[in-house]
């Protein structure tokens, strides 16, 4: 799943093209129809010729909504950069093309629109001028497209380039911490709270807790959609809707972001790598006053430049950002500064959450910013592990291509500092410490958390449908979490050792979940016990009761099930069991026609009650004849 974003000049085009390719008109405030213009961001679905389908979001182009044109291409992962055959490259080409740069989005095309009002060498010319104005950026290499929105001319090429481009792009790791940066917040009649966003880094599912970052007001997830179906569980990159439950819209604004709670913590101060882009109108001096953007939120801020005084266009420079207002930031995450007027530059954040404000000119602190730049084996191994969830030690040493012995003084001191989890693949107790790490399963934090938090959540929305039932069995669970045998087995383990799940006879339940009848309920139990006890040996087979509650009384051996029809209360069979026993030791063998004289029964009760005790491993059975089983 992927998600598009347009960019370009106003009036090039954009929303045009987008309604050409997907049918879906983008600007959908009243103001923007009245205006022919995009004031907020605009979206829409496209179906690619390959089935795949990606999500657009549209931006405005008028330098007056920069802001919301940057809360949109925070998290694209293809940027259509729009300029109009007309009037080729112009002052927001260059802006947005800066901020493309900058975010170093992974693809892009540049589309020539409007080619219907102009003739070919006209679009040569432009063509010549795009070239000449992306050479030195990110987005040299794209592939350039004419297209025009009103004859249709060219969309079937951009359609096909799009889709080769994404075809061959990395899906988004799925194995970090979920977070949704609100672009939308409304209400529907109804359903409730709702929020919009293109989620990144991990996995949101239906009933599970979240918390929105920075305000910590928490709810819970009632429904997911994307492209306008409802989904229980999504994957990162792609554009969706949150029905929240436990959250009124008042509680939330663009910017904020949706993650699952206790995990993000939010910062007023942060360690990056800035470079000021080539296009910018201005250098920036140390200490000064910018505002600062990253995914859809923004704020005032003041950078310290660390190892200069000032820097100018295309240098990059190791600061702090003194953040006005907390935001919830994750290191490798982009960012962009503005002026009040222009786009200065931006990079990546390397610590989300340095302890203190460093020294200027400090050698100490610029190899310490050189290293964060580069990652130690402790985070090569956080990456390898988030990459795929969990990951045994041999894969591990594979995938770092460290050696066994670095890798397990790494892990040992992750593990004491509870970076990573691990859990063990055998239950061989008598291993050293190094045979330990050998044989382990190993999750970062961040994966073990989202595991742990699926699971919760599964388990509680179970609990919730099915009050009565003990727990959900073991072999579903491990379907849902989609966990091979040997880590779930270790998981389960991990999590009843600490008590935070309890395991009862191939069920898995939460500690507080405790199966109790209501006063309805037991009435409808007590006189279906009643009713089974009346018919003796052979208890009637026609009084049915809610399924839940017979599940309920045989899961706590109220009721033995002998066959799928035949039920017995536990003291009728025990009695039974001991008259046959008694029989067996004076007779040796019984036949199900003496069982019938035995009990005053028939054979539609004693060929299951007989074949049960087979099972039981009370009888053997040879030919028509059974007898008691050795011991
Ligand atoms: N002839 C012609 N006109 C076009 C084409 N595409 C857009 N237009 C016209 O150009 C004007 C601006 O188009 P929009 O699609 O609103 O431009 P935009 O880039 O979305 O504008 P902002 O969102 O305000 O930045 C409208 O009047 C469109 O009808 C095209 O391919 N050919
Ligand atoms: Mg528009």
């Amino acid at each position: 799943m992927f998600v598009l974003g347009t960019a370009g000049h106003v009036e090039h085009g954009k929303s045009s093209l987008v309604k050409a390719l997907t049918n879906i008109d983008p600007d959908r405030l009243p103001e923007e129809k009245a205006r022919e213009m995009t004031v907020d961001l605009g979206f829409a679905d496209l179906i690619l010729p390959s089935g795949n389908h990606v999500s657009i979001v549209d931006v405005p182009g008028h330098e007056k909504f920069i802001k919301n044109m940057l809360s949109g291409v925070g998290s694209i992962d293809l940027a259509l950069l729009i300029v109009a055959a007309d009037e080729s490259v112009m002052p927001q080409t260059i802006e947005h093309l800066s901020i493309l740069d900058t975010l170093k989005i992974p693809n892009s095309i540049v589309v020539i629109t409007k080619c219907d009002l102009v003739d070919e060498e006209i679009i040569a010319v432009v063509k010549e001028e795009i070239i000449e104005t992306i050479q030195s950026t990110s987005i040299k290499n794209s592939p350039i497209i004419s297209v025009s929105s009103v004859t249709l001319d060219g969309l079937d090429a951009l359609k096909t380039q799009i889709d080769s481009m994404l075809i061959s792009s990395e899906p988004p790791i799925n194995f970090k911490i979920p977070r949704l940066p609100i672009d939308r917040c409304f209400t529907i009649s109804g359903f409730g709270t709702v929020v919009t966003g293109t989620l990144i880094d991990g996995p949101l599912r239906i009933s599970q807790e979240i918390e929105i970052a920075n305000t910590g007001v928490r709810g819970r997830i009632r429904g997911l959609q994307s492209h306008s179906e409802k989904v229980e569980i999504t994957q990162p990159g792609v554009r969706l809707a949150v029905n929240l439950s436990g959250i009124s819209k008042s509680e939330i604004n663009r910017g904020d972001i949706l993650t699952i709670p206790n995990t993000l913590q939010s910062t007023k101060i942060v360690d990056v790598q800035l470079t000021i882009s080539k296009m910018s109108p201005q250098t920036i001096k140390h200490n000064q006053g910018i505002t600062f953007h990253a995914f859809t939120s923004e704020c005032n801020a003041r950078v310290r430049i660390l190892n200069a005084s000032n820097l100018s266009q295309d240098e990059t420079g190791a600061c702090q950002i003194l953040l006005q207002e907390p935001l919830t930031l994750v290191k490798g995450d982009s960012y962009i500064i503005r002026s009040s007027e222009y786009t200065l530059g931006g990079g990546i954040i390397l610590d989300p959450h340095p302890k203190r404000r460093h020294k200027r000119f400090d050698d100490s602190i610029l190899n310490h910013f050189l290293s964060l730049e580069s990652g130690d084996d402790k985070d090569v191994i956080i990456e390898s592990i988030n990459k795929v969830g969990n990951i045994s030690f041999a894969d591990l040493c594979k995938s770092t291509n460290l050696t066994n012995q670095l890798c397990i003084e790494n892990l040992t001191s992750l593990i004491e500092d509870n970076s990573v989890i691990q859990i063990r693949n055998t239950i061989d107790s008598a291993l050293a410490e190094e045979e330990i790490r050998q044989d382990g399963i190993f999750f970062s934090s961040t994966s073990w958390n989202m595991i742990k938090n699926s699971c919760y959540a599964i388990l509680s929305n179970h609990h919730e449908l099915f009050p009565l039932r003990p727990g959900m069995r073991s072999q579903e669970l491990r379907n849902r979490l989609e966990l091979k045998q040997s880590t779930f087995t270790g998981f389960i383990a991990k999590l009843t050792g600490e008590l935070s799940l309890l395991e009862i006879q191939n069920y898995i339940k939460l500690p507080d979940h405790n199966p109790v009848l209501d006063s309805k309920s037991l009435e409808t139990a007590k006189s279906y016990l009643a009713e089974l006890t009346i018919g003796d040996y052979s208890p009637s087979t026609e009084y049915k009761i809610e399924n839940e509650i017979l599940e309920y009384l045989i899961f706590a051996r109220k009721i033995i099930r002998v066959s799928e029809s035949i039920l017995y209360p536990v003291e009728i069979l025990d009695k039974m069991n001991s008259i046959l026993i008694n029989y067996l030791t004076v007779n040796d063998t019984i036949t199900v026609a003496e069982a019938r004289t035995l009990f005053e029964s028939s054979r539609k009760y004693m060929l299951p009650y007989l074949e049960y005790l087979d099972q039981q491993q009370i009888t053997i059975r040879t030919g028509d004849y059974r007898s008691l089983r050795k011991n």
